[in-house]
């Protein structure tokens, strides 16, 4: 249909208001405007990419952080369409960079990510960056088009010849919409690693500019080669992954397992490449499957009895790693952080699937089969001691004083609102913190040593270890089933720890412990990491203290007196007063809440840190060190 003046005006209008919206409610389209909002701008291009290799167009990408903190994201898949858009009179490329919701629509890809957080497509990066830069090889011929804040600086323009295809976009994020613009290596290397997992033989290379960094992801075994990395530091029951993928409907599932010795599940669920943290129907489907063709096979071969009944779920899950992919065509994306895959008919083509591939493998691998039920059995006989000693642990009364633990120093408000604890690392630190702190509303429970290791113990174990029963105590709510947030006696958690590879080993335990037990503490956002300073600057009675060598230096810098200097490693080094002036002070102190995206990290560290090989362990904790301090808010 021919266009006339006003409608081509109208769709102008149209897209720049769009791309208005997008900068007034950046929020709304990727998230935040924190760090996760930034790095979600990475994403976004890299699912682009990913898209048309999924369609076997591409099997090389490229991601640079540059020194000013610019990315390029470089691929050789088809390129961007340049040709006119027939609705719109403009370039298509011009329609994909400048037009919200368009790029997913173009590309005919039927399993692509958009239609979650992710996909919302490269106009909305653009709109949130201060530059962008796009250069398409197509039809023998280079095309570039640059634009600022999401409007173009020019047309597309052909700029040379091009003898194979492909798209390099740069794109420079706008500091007046980001809290902070500077790109974390390691949460996109995370992600891409994740990606290469995912799409096997998709070869992503990284470049980090800024200190000279390059990693190469390429895996060509997949999902197999993802749950041999998950176990790497475990041992294994299966040498060698469980592995299946299967079609049903349109719906692809591709399925990964591999069980370890330890005692926790870890099961990674996907959807069209978009991680399912709150799971789904895939996941469900994943479980049932699972649990089914464990227990018919079991009961075929004679491993378990007829009177005996059968295993739970969640003993059959004990030591699993498992990657669940699924790639559906509508992709419905529920829950909270819409993380969670909605589409009914996903459960049962995952579970069919599952229970029928999985009856093959047990079948054709019999001792492997047996040694997976054996320990569900053992398990079965764990958690059922282990109900036996929750309730000994199970508190009467939330109010009940007299059962609280010797070593707790109570505050006197009964308030859980106003109530603060502080969860202390050794007895001579927690006489400090005693004496220094406000007795209103702060209460100190000292913890000795290094608590449980609690990824090696099942829960009957864990529950047994004194320290953690003082500290289950203490809080109130109990713990895994009958953990009950409305019992909280605080709501505010302090993990106060020293700045050394010990303290912050037991900060990576507690973090593990809470995420695994009390996980809805983290959610409610009642933990948080007190941060001691490093260094305190004296001269006569001034003192300043400090907590980074950085922020030290800079004050040095600004003085001409003679000051001495003191490193504090440990918190035993600082008297009540300090300790309350420096690091308890609700007024004056700097604290860290505990998001459940840094206990899943520390749950990850842990895992790490207690896995069957000792060896990695010293190292691990060394490499790990500035993480456990650098805690985002
Ligand atoms: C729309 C349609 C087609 C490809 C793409 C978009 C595309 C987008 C990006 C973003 C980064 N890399 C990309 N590669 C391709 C299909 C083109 C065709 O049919 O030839």
């Amino acid at each position: 249909m021919a266009k006339n003046d006003n409608t081509y005006t109208a769709s102008d209008i149209q897209v720049l208001e769009g791309l208005e919206a997008v900068r007034k409610r950046p929020g709304m389209y990727i998230g935040s405007t924190g760090p996760k909002g930034l790095h979600h701008l990475v994403f976004e291009i890299v699912d682009n990419s990913i898209d048309e290799s999924v369609d076997g167009h591409c099997d090389y990408i490229k991601v640079v952080i540059h020194k000013d903190n610019s990315v390029t994201v470089m691929d050789n898949g088809r390129g961007i369409p340049v040709d006119i858009h027939p609705m719109m009179g403009i370039s298509a490329l011009e329609v994909i960079m400048t037009t919200l919701h368009s790029g997913g629509k173009f590309s005919g890809n039927n399993y692509s990510t958009s239609g979650g957080l992710h996909g919302v497509g490269l106009s909305v990066v653009n709109a949130l960056s201060r530059r962008m830069k796009v250069k398409v090889k197509r039809n023998g011929k280079v095309y570039e088009q640059d634009y600022e804040k999401g409007k173009p600086l020019n047309e597309v323009h052909e700029t040379g010849k091009a003898e194979d295809t492909g798209t390099i976009i740069t794109f420079w994020p706008d500091e007046t919409i980001f809290e902070e613009t500077v790109f974390d290596k390691d949460i996109i290397m995370q992600r891409l690693r994740e990606l290469a997992f995912l799409n096997r033989g998709v070869k992503i290379e990284f470049i980090d500019e800024r200190e000279g960094f390059v990693k190469e992801f390429n895996y060509t075994n997949g999902l197999k080669d993802f749950v041999c990395h998950l176990n790497r530091n475990k041992e294994v029951l299966q040498p060698d992954p469980l592995y299946f993928e299967d079609k049903r409907e349109e719906v692809y599932v591709k399925v990964a397992v591999q069980y370890n010795t330890g005692y926790s599940d870890n099961i990674y669920s996907f959807a069209n490449n978009i991680r399912t943290e709150e799971g789904g129907t895939h996941e469900l489907g994943f479980k049932n499957g699972l649990t089914r063709v464990i227990n018919d096979y079991a009961r075929k071969n004679g491993i378990l009895k007829e009177n005996e009944a059968n295993l739970a779920g969640e003993d059959i899950r004990e030591g699993i790693v498992a990657v669940i992919l699924v790639l559906v065509k509508e992709p419905q994306f529920e829950g909270q952080t819409k993380t969670k895959l909605g589409n009914t008919n996903v459960r049962t083509i995952v579970e069919n699937t599952v229970y029928e591939n999985i009856e093959d493998y047990l079948n054709q691998n019999p001792s492997i089969a047996k040694r997976i039920i054996e320990k569900a059995v053992s398990a079965r006989r764990a958690r059922e001691a282990a109900k036996k000693a929750r309730e000994l642990t199970r508190r009467k009364s939330a109010l009940e004083a007299t059962s609280l633990p010797g070593k707790l120093a109570d505050c006197s408000n009964k308030n859980p609102a106003e109530s603060e604890l502080f969860i202390v690392e050794g007895d001579s630190a927690g006489g400090s913190a005693k004496q220094g702190r406000d007795r209103d509303c702060q209460a100190i429970l000292p913890l000795r040593g290094k608590i449980l290791n609690v990824q090696k113990s099942r829960l009957d174990k864990v529950l047994s270890n004194e320290e953690i029963k003082s500290l289950i105590t203490a809080i109130g709510t109990g713990i895994a089933d009958d953990f009950d947030i409305k019992k909280a006696r605080y709501h505010k958690i302090f993990i106060m720890t020293d700045a050394d590879v010990d303290g912050s080993h037991i900060r990576v335990l507690l973090l593990t412990f809470f995420y695994r037990y009390m996980r809805e503490l983290i959610k409610e956002g009642y933990i948080y990491i007190a941060q001691p300073p490093l260094y305190g600057v004296k001269r006569g009675n001034e003192i300043h203290y400090f907590h980074s060598d950085e922020e030290m230096q800079e004050f040095l810098k600004n003085t001409d007196k003679k000051w001495s200097i003191q490193r504090y490693k440990g918190l035993g080094e600082m008297d009540p007063e300090q300790l309350w002036e420096t690091t308890m002070n609700p007024e004056k102190r700097i604290v860290l809440k505990v998001t459940i995206e840094d206990a899943v990290e520390a749950d990850r560290i842990f895992s790490d840190l207690m896995g069957e090989n000792v060896e990695p362990r010293r190292e691990f904790i060394q490499a790990n060190a500035r993480y456990v301090t650098n805690l985002d808010i």
